[in-house]
């Protein structure tokens, strides 16, 4: 069985005050022990007080990021990586996208390994365009990385994953001025600096579909994002 007492759960957020809470509630219930850290770039919409309705547990901490510079996904998920004290990390949407059950799988791959990537299997929702340019996008990115002897994923644009912290510090450390602060893809990113040997375990999972609740930051100015940080 695995110690969820060595987990933290990253969770990015901007503008996401009708999922937080419905989403923290789901994680402390199942997995006793977890720490969460929220890590939020100033969102407008209460995001920030509905997480402190968790203030009195230590547990669960806010990552207030709105006074920061560098505003981004990948930029608070590092922010936060950074002040991580567990031995494993997970990095997962707010949007409950990534679904908190399969949180279990993910956490006990890192009993063998030093990444373990959340692999959709079926995007039910999404238009043929969305499936279409998703598809042609990770086409591209495995292509470049193959090429270039860097390990690749079958899911290289996956939000939601899991990682030994040391193993995260250590190439955040190393190489996070390179990271695209702004951006978006974390993982993709984090797989630049992950030595092709490496055991990395695929965790497939379906049941990813359109948020519920609040707008996509998804856009034109994150896929040029994805591109650059390939090509970098
Ligand atoms: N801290 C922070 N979090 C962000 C930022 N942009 C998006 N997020 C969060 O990152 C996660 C993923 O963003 P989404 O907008 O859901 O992106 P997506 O899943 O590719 O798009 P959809 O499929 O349309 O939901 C969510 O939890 C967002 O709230 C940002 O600039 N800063
Ligand atoms: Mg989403």
């Amino acid at each position: 069985m695995y110690e969820y007492s060595n987990l933290t759960i990253i969770i990015p957020t901007l503008n996401e005050a009708k999922n937080i809470k419905i989403l923290i509630s789901k994680l402390l219930q199942s997995y006793k022990g977890v720490h969460i850290i929220v890590s939020d770039d100033g969102s407008k919409d209460g995001t920030g007080d509905e997480v402190l309705y968790f203030k009195n547990r230590a547990d669960v901490q806010l990552l207030d990021r709105s006074a920061e510079k560098v505003h981004g996904l990948t930029a608070s998920v590092l922010d936060a990586a950074l002040r991580v004290k567990t031995r494993d990390i997970i990095v997962m949407d707010a949007d409950l996208q990534h679904p908190p059950e399969k949180v279990a799988a993910l956490a006990e791959a890192l009993e063998n390994c030093n990444l373990a990537i959340g692999v959709r299997k079926e995007v039910k929702d999404w238009g043929i365009y969305r499936k279409v340019v998703s598809k042609s996008v990770s086409t591209f990115c495995n292509t470049v990385f193959a090429l270039r002897g860097k390990k690749t994923s079958k899911d290289i644009m996956s939000g939601f994953f899991g990682i030994r912290t040391k193993f995260f510090q250590g190439i955040i450390k190393e190489h996070g001025s390179s990271y695209i602060g702004t951006g978006y893809k974390v993982l993709l990113e984090t797989l630049k600096f992950v030595n092709r040997d490496e055991k990395v375990a695929e965790v497939p999972y379906t049941g990813f579909h359109d948020r519920m609740y609040g707008k996509s930051k998804a856009g034109t100015k994150q896929l040029m994002d994805i591109i650059r940080a390939t090509l970098k």
